[in-house]
C-alpha cells in the first residue's frame, strides 16, 4: 500500500513524539486519530506481549464524557446493557444501538460518578449520536471530548512495571475496576483493562502535557523488563476474539449476532433507545452469529475486504479478520456465520485473495 499523507484531520497523539522515537513502521487511522500497527512487525510485537510487557499509545479510544444530573439517564438510552447496578469506580463493556437494535459502537463505559462518565469508544463518530439523543431529548448534560488519552501497559510484566511507578496497591485493582493515582502531583484514572488477553492498565491520561513525562517515566522503570513500545496486536486480538467494530461488526449487526448478548439486558434496560427493536428480535435468537474459524494452507494475505463463506457452493456467511497465528500454526479468523452452518466443526470453504481455502468452524476462541 502506498504512503498516508499527513494532515491537521488526521490527528496525531500527545504520545505521538514517542512513539515516532520508538520506531513506528505502520499506522492505521482509528477515530480520525493515528493507531501504530506495528514496531519490529506483527509476529516480532506478538511474541514480545506474549512474554513482557508493551506499552500502548491508544489515544484513539478517545472518550465521549457525560456531565451532569441527566447523565446517567442518558447512558443508559445508549445501551441494552443494564446500568442500574453499576456503581462509580466500575468499567462496562457496553454494546451501543440505534433504534433498529444496530451496533454503533462497542466501548468501555467508565462510571467516575453518577453525574459523570466516560464512554471510550471504537471507531465511529459515537459523539455525533451522543449529542443528537442528549438535545432532542433536552437532557440536563454535557457531553464532549475531554482532552483524555488511554495509555495501555499490557503484558505479563504489566503489574510488576506499574506497581514500580504507582505503588504497590495498583496490583490490587480487580479485572474492569479503576482506582485514582497520583503522577506528579495529578489524579489518573488507572483500571486494569486493555484491548489484549495478556492482562494489564489502562491510564486515563488527563492533560496532553504529562503524556510524555508519563511515557518516558514507564519505559525508564522497566528498562530490565524489557519493556518496549506496541499496540493492539492483529495475531493476539484475533486468537483472544477481541472485536474490531468496523472489522467484524457494523451497524447491520445487532449485538446478538456479535456474540454480545451477554452484554445485553434487554428486559430491564428501560429506557434503552434500541430496546423495543432488540425484544423483537431477540425473542426468535440471531440468524447468524461470529464464530472463531479456522482456514488452511498458508498464511493468508491482509483481510482488508469481507471474504466470503460457503458450503455446497451456497453463501453462508463472510470471514471479516484472519491472520496466520504463529503459537497455534494456522490461520486463525473471525466470521460471520448463518445458523445453519455454525456448528463447531461445520466444515466450510472461504474465497481469500490467495484462492479458495478450506475453513473449520471452532468451538471457541483460542485464548
Ligand atoms: N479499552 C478502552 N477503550 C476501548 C477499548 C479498550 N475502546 C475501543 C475498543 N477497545 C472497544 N472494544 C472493546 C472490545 C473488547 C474489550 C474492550 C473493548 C474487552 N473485552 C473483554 C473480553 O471480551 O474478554 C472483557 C469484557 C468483559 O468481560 O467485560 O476487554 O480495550 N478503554
Amino acid at each position: 500500500m502506498a504512503l498516508i499523507s499527513p494532515s491537521r484531520r488526521l490527528r496525531r497523539t500527545p504520545f505521538s513524539d514517542g512513539v515516532e522515537a520508538a520506531g513506528v513502521k505502520a499506522y492505521t487511522v482509528y477515530n480520525h486519530m493515528l493507531l501504530p500497527t506495528v514496531f519490529e512487525s506483527v509476529e516480532a510485537d506478538y511474541h514480545h506481549l506474549k512474554k513482557h510487557v508493551q506499552i500502548w499509545d491508544v489515544s484513539v479510544e478517545r472518550q465521549v464524557e457525560l456531565r451532569g444530573p441527566d447523565a446517567a439517564r442518558l447512558m443508559q438510552m445508549l445501551t441494552p446493557r443494564d446500568l442500574r447496578g453499576m456503581l462509580p469506580g466500575r468499567c462496562f463493556y457496553v454494546p451501543i444501538v440505534d433504534e433498529t437494535g444496530g451496533m454503533l459502537n462497542d466501548p468501555v463505559a467508565v462510571k467516575l460518578a453518577e453525574d459523570r462518565w466516560w464512554i471510550s469508544i471504537a471507531d465511529s463518530d459515537l459523539l455525533l449520536w451522543v449529542k443528537g439523543i442528549a438535545n432532542g431529548y433536552r437532557l440536563d448534560v454535557l457531553v464532549d471530548e475531554p482532552d483524555v488519552s488511554p495509555l495501555a501497559i499490557q503484558g505479563p510484566k504489566a503489574d510488576e512495571l506499574m506497581a514500580r511507578v504507582f505503588g504497590e496497591t495498583i496490583r490490587d485493582i480487580r479485572f474492569f475496576r479503576f482506582g485514582l493515582f497520583q503522577f506528579e502531583g495529578r489524579d489518573l484514572v488507572i483500571a486494569r483493562s486493555g484491548y489484549s488477553k495478556q492482562g494489564g492498565f489502562e491510564i486515563y491520561v488527563q492533560g496532553s502535557d504529562i503524556a510524555m513525562p508519563i511515557w518516558n517515566t514507564l519505559f525508564a522503570a522497566g528498562e530490565d523488563l524489557n519493556v518496549r513500545a506496541g499496540c493492539p496486536n492483529a495475531i493476539e486480538r484475533i486468537e483472544g476474539g477481541l472485536l474490531s467494530y468496523g472489522n467484524d461488526m457494523t451497524d447491520d449487526n445487532t449485538p446478538h449476532e456479535c456474540g454480545l448478548g451477554r452484554f445485553c439486558d434487554t428486559q430491564t434496560a428501560i429506557g434503552c433507545i434500541g430496546r423495543d427493536a432488540l425484544l423483537r428480535v431477540s425473542k426468535e435468537g440471531p440468524v447468524q452469529q461470529v464464530q472463531a474459524i479456522t482456514i488452511d494452507g498458508d498464511p493468508v494475505p491482509p483481510c482488508d475486504r469481507v471474504w466470503p463463506l460457503f458450503a455446497q457452493g451456497r453463501r453462508v456467511g463472510q470471514v471479516t479478520s484472519a491472520i496466520w497465528s504463529p503459537d497455534y500454526s494456522t490461520n486463525v479468523a473471525i466470521g460471520m456465520v448463518r445458523m445453519t452452518h455454525w456448528d463447531s466443526g461445520t466444515k466450510l470453504e472461504v474465497e481469500t485473495p490467495a484462492g479458495r481455502r478450506s475453513a473449520t468452524v471452532q468451538p471457541g476462541f483460542w485464548a
